[in-house]
């Protein structure tokens, strides 16, 4: 099956839910800052242009992707209405990338599991710099403001 590349960043603005009263926890990795400071930017940018305000909008930086889910379980003390986990994960020329992308999906899969706070997978797993560049406010979107607006949609079905 083949995946039509487009933009998946457009969002309508009339399908976002209020945001009164929600508030965003975002944790962002340090590896390939370059990307993540991208995607972190797509990602709160879209949360304030959906409303919510500055002040309920907290961010926590980890070392790499691997930190995400701990990271992420910090987050969660404060109680935010969603966590959003931001990561770049690049293959290279050793297992790394097979071993960091399982166990970040499988660990930010268990926090929706344990928890009662959402917790978004914003992770990028691409073959090589250019994918992840096309995907972090390149020619095809930025996987940040997926994650926010996919923050938002799970939050308010937690109201
Ligand atoms: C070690 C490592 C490598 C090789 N590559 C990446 C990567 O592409 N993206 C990423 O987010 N993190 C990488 N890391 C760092 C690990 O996620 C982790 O921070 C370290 O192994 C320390 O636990």
């Amino acid at each position: 099956m083949t995946t039509k590349k487009t933009n998946l960043s457009e969002y309508n603005n009339t399908d976002i839910p209020n945001v009164n009263g929600l508030s965003f926890s975002i944790v962002v990795s340090q590896w390939n800052l370059n990307i993540t400071e991208n995607l972190f930017q797509g990602a709160i940018k879209t949360l304030i242009d959906c409303g919510v305000k500055k002040g309920d909008i907290n961010r926590i930086d980890v070392p790499g992707s691997f930190e995400l889910v701990y990271g992420a379980k910090i987050a969660a003390r404060s109680k935010p209405s969603a966590i959003i986990c931001i990561g770049s994960i690049i293959k290279g020329e050793t297992k790394h990338f097979d071993f960091i992308s399982q166990s970040v999906s499988n660990g930010i899969m268990d926090l929706n599991i344990k928890l009662d706070i959402p917790v978004v997978f914003g992770v990028l797993t691409d073959n090589n710099m250019q994918q992840a560049t096309n995907r972090s406010g390149g020619k095809y979107g930025n996987k940040g403001v997926e994650a926010a607006i996919t923050a938002i949609k799970m939050a308010h079905l937690n109201i």
